[in-house]
């Protein structure tokens, strides 16, 4: 079988620290070449996502937005099928949910929350503190006098709103920063500015007083390579989650966003896992939160992108769900009918980006395949957490 090689900047290994991981991995490195025909995907049975999931008491899911469900039947059938968790997009963002300083507007996520218990599947709240999204009213009104009320009172309010109702809630999300310089790690946000590192021990402090049975996360991304920033970001990561625990802060998971590259060819399995290892020896929780893939540089081809596509995920899902600690996978989005990679991250080529496990039609690809193999391959969890 001919082997077509797509080289994709490979570029030089430097070596930061972690040595033995990345040591073992220097005998593993291949170039980022074309997956093998003879490659298999197969998948045993029809059994949905969801299904196969359940069957290992696993979440799977995937983020949407509320008009989707409103105006795609289709598609809101296809998310019905497929996940046993789902994740607003942008609803449950200060920008929508806080749109001035005295008013809340849940209507939208309600929506999203009210679907998911009639499919009976459970729904994870996006993002209590980020540095983005926020509305306009708070660049004018946030002080360092005011800035500790504004947080609790939304912490409080939005958690408040729903609590019993969503799993899990991505308490601060992206808060490290490495280039931001500093020792910690931490992002330069406003809530950084205002209120100094102890605003995320506060936000988990709020959530959890407001909602006792929510699992607690912080999510980040850039944790998946071994390059020097992957690296730097994971070593970061821990440093913070340490701390946490330390402090006693309730947190009780880490997101791994999971934006890939496949033209990343550093995916060091060994790594990874004792990266995931490290954190589940916190007592930490893990969740796949926002997977999916950028695939700027793959080949116009689609069937040979799609093979790519869920070679990737398929490397990267085996190596995590064979962590016990992991509980949910999560894509962020489930048709290449709506991802935010179709304006974020297109094509070079013009060609519609591919990402996701259904296609535009909402037809299984590989990509579902790979995740199918990935869930039906791991051990059997207790319970579905
Ligand atoms: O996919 C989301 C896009 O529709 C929003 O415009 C954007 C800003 O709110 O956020 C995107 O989702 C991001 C997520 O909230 C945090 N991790 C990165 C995701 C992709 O940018």
């Amino acid at each position: 079988m001919k082997r077509r090689t797509f080289v994709l900047g490979a570029g030089a290994f430097t070596g930061m620290g972690i040595v033995t991981a990345s040591e073992r991995w220097q005998s593993k490195q291949t170039s980022v070449s074309a997956i093998p025909a003879t490659r298999n995907f197969t998948v045993s049975g029809k059994a949905t996502l969801r299904q196969r999931a359940a069957t290992k008491g696993l979440l799977y899911g995937a983020a949407l937005q509320s008009k989707q469900l409103e105006t795609d039947s289709v598609f809101s059938r296809a998310i019905a099928q497929e996940c046993n968790i789902i994740v607003p997009e942008f609803e449950l963002k200060w920008r929508t949910v806080r749109p001035s300083p005295s008013v809340y507007h849940f209507a939208p996520a309600d929506k999203l929350l009210s679907f998911a218990h009639a499919h009976n599947m459970k729904t994870r709240g996006h993002t209590l503190v980020w540095h983005e999204d926020l509305p306009s009213w708070v660049d004018s009104a946030l002080n360092s006098l005011n800035a500790k009320q504004i947080l609790t009172d939304h912490i409080s309010t939005v958690v408040k709103h729903y609590a019993g109702k969503m799993h899990s809630w991505d308490v601060v999300n992206e808060a490290i920063e490495p280039k931001d310089g500093r020792s910690d790690g931490l992002r330069n946000s406003p809530w950084l500015t205002m209120l100094g590192p102890e605003y995320i021990d506060l936000a988990f402090r709020v959530a959890a007083e407001s909602d006792p049975k929510a699992v607690l996360t912080y999510n980040d991304f850039g944790m998946d390579y071994d390059t020097p920033f992957g690296r730097k970001k994971r070593m970061l990561v821990l440093n913070l989650l340490h701390q946490l625990k330390a402090n006693g802060t309730p947190i009780h998971a880490l997101g791994i966003q999971a934006h890939l590259h496949r033209d990343n060819p550093n995916f060091n399995p060994d790594s990874f896992s004792t990266f995931l290892q490290e954190v589940a020896d916190l007592g930490l929780k893990i969740m796949i939160t926002e997977l999916d893939l950028t695939e700027k540089k793959l080949p116009t081809d689609t069937t040979l992108r799609d093979r790519t596509i869920a070679a990737a995920y398929e490397d990267y899902l085996t190596v995590a769900l064979s962590q016990p600690a992991v509980i949910a996978v999560l894509t962020w989005g489930l048709s290449d009918r709506y991802t935010w990679l179709s304006t974020a991250e297109p094509r070079t080529d013009g060609a519609p980006v591919r990402p996701l496990p259904l296609d535009a039609q909402m037809k299984r690809k590989l990509a579902w395949n790979a995740i199918a193999r990935s869930l039906d391959k791991t051990t059997q969890r207790s319970m579905i957490p």
